[in-house]
């Protein structure tokens, strides 16, 4: 059986939405996220990150590599292109970017200046990863254009990780009106049913298919 261990609010959010996506039956262990000062690696998790998923004898952790083993596994098909397709070459490149590069000024934000409430000891660096998020955004804006989804016409694990990562600079204020169209691209991804159960779960409920 699937076990992930979830804090909403946290990237394990991407695993929860993707799980209903795929229709599989899972449990959720919930886990209290606890923000510290100085330690890391201390959540109640196995490897004390979340998002951590177990399948049988597979613990896993890190959201894009969670998400493109469960696709793999149990996508049948859905979710991701043909490997070695320049599909999936797009495909590979935005899971990564949507963590790697876009999170990651995303992530000083609300580290320094929501988690630890330093932003006025932290202004020029608060205002350079402000900047840098805004950047990585414009690139995937542009490179989005008009269609629906990042890779071809169809939804996949790649539009998972953005998601995330588009309601966080959301939240932070770094998503705003001035790129109305991936506004729009990210109300689209809010609109999945999946999601909205995923979000809409409470801690203690276990899971709605296990
Ligand atoms: N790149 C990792 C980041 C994982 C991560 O840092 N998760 C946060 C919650 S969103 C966490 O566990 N923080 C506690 C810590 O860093 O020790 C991923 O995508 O899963």
């Amino acid at each position: 059986m699937i076990k992930l261990y979830h804090a909403p609010l946290t990237r394990s959010v991407r695993i929860l939405w993707l799980l209903e996506e795929l229709g599989i039956p899972y449990e959720v262990e919930d886990v209290e996220f606890e923000p510290t000062r100085d330690t890391f690696f201390q959540q109640k998790t196995p490897f004390g990150k979340l998002p951590t998923l177990e399948d049988d004898e597979v613990v896993i952790c890190e959201s894009g590599a969670v998400l493109e083993y469960l696709i793999d596994r149990y996508g049948e098909g859905r979710f991701a292109p043909e490997p070695g397709s320049p599909e999936r070459a797009a495909y590979l490149q935005w899971i990564h970017f949507a963590e790697s590069t876009a999170f990651a000024p995303l992530g000083v934000l609300a580290w320094l200046g929501v988690y630890r409430g330093e932003g006025g000891r932290y202004t020029e660096l608060l205002a350079d990863a402000r900047s840098r998020a805004l950047q990585a955004l414009a690139f995937v804006d542009r490179a989005l254009g008009e269609r629906d989804y990042l890779v071809g016409d169809t939804f996949t694990g790649a539009d998972v990780m953005m998601g995330f990562t588009l309601a966080a600079a959301r939240r932070l204020g770094v998503l705003d009106e001035s790129l109305p169209r991936l506004g729009r691209y990210l109300d689209r991804l809010m609109a999945r049913p999946a999601l909205k159960r995923a979000l809409e779960r409470k801690p203690g409920e276990g899971s709605s298919r296990s």
